[in-house]
């Protein structure tokens, strides 16, 4: 069977409890591709808003989550919690938390970690900058991010890859789909080395960065982009038409 294609939108640390109830009802009455699995990301303060709101079948993610049970950890949010409040899913290791607050792989690894011990599913974001793609180093960092999370776990049936290239997020600089096409098929080459063939065929990679409803097209024909990571357009109406690019 093959990959069910996957759209998140990554709402990152944007929206009201007004936009925020605004784009759930637009989504809620949106006719949707029902092939597709759909999963949105608002900021942890309206975590609840949307599952309240949320039709069922579309699922939410928190942003990020902890790698300790619950207890003396000011600001952070647990699995536990995350799962008591029926959110299911779990972005890690965007490159906006491993620049800007200095995530680790160990550290993007530890959370993965948990989160899928915890019985959450992850979407794992790996990416490199123009600065390592220049130099030609774009599959080394990629594979390694992911390494670090295949040294701690052997089971990547909850695990959704996000590519996402540092230098096309949020710039309006989207990825070739040649460039993307061939950064997924080695990373679909580096799972069946390195994790194993049942995790290179089923392991859904997504891409990101600058996703919009002009380009998903292009890029959901690639053999090896099984969906996208969206931001910017996930706060808009054109969330819909990303969606149901294959149609
Ligand atoms: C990449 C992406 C979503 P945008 O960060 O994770 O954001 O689509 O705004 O580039």
């Amino acid at each position: 069977m093959g990959r069910q294609f996957f759209v998140g939108g990554n709402f990152k640390m944007n929206g009201s409890v007004k936009t925020i109830k605004d784009i759930i009802s637009h989504l809620n009455s949106a006719k949707l591709d029902e092939s597709v699995e759909v999963v949105i990301a608002p900021p942890a303060l309206y975590l609840l808003l949307a599952r309240e709101h949320l039709r069922e079948g579309i699922e939410v993610a928190a942003q990020n989550v902890f790698d300790k049970p619950n207890g003396a950890f000011t600001g952070e949010i647990s699995v536990e919690q995350l799962k008591d409040s029926n959110i299911t899913w779990t972005l890690l290791g965007h490159s906006e938390r491993r620049v800007i607050l200095q995530e680790d792989d160990a550290f993007v690894a530890s959370k993965t970690k948990t989160a899928l011990d915890g019985g959450l599913g992850v979407i794992l974001c790996c990416g490199e900058s123009l600065e390592q793609r220049e130099a030609n180093k774009t599959i080394d960092v990629v594979t390694s991010q992911l390494k670090a999370v295949a040294d701690k776990c052997k089971d990547w049936s909850k695990i959704v890859i996000a590519y996402e290239p540092i230098w096309a997020i949020g710039t309006g600089k989207v990825a070739t789909t040649e460039q993307a096409q061939e950064v997924h098929a080695a990373i679909r080459d580096w799972l069946k080395k390195e994790v194993s063939s049942e995790a290179a065929e089923k392991t859904r990679i997504l891409y990101g960065g600058s996703v919009s409803e002009k380009n998903c097209k292009e890029l959901a024909k690639q053999p090896d982009i099984d969906g996208f990571l969206v931001g910017g357009a996930s706060l808009k109406p054109a969330f819909v038409d990303i969606i149901n690019a294959n149609q």
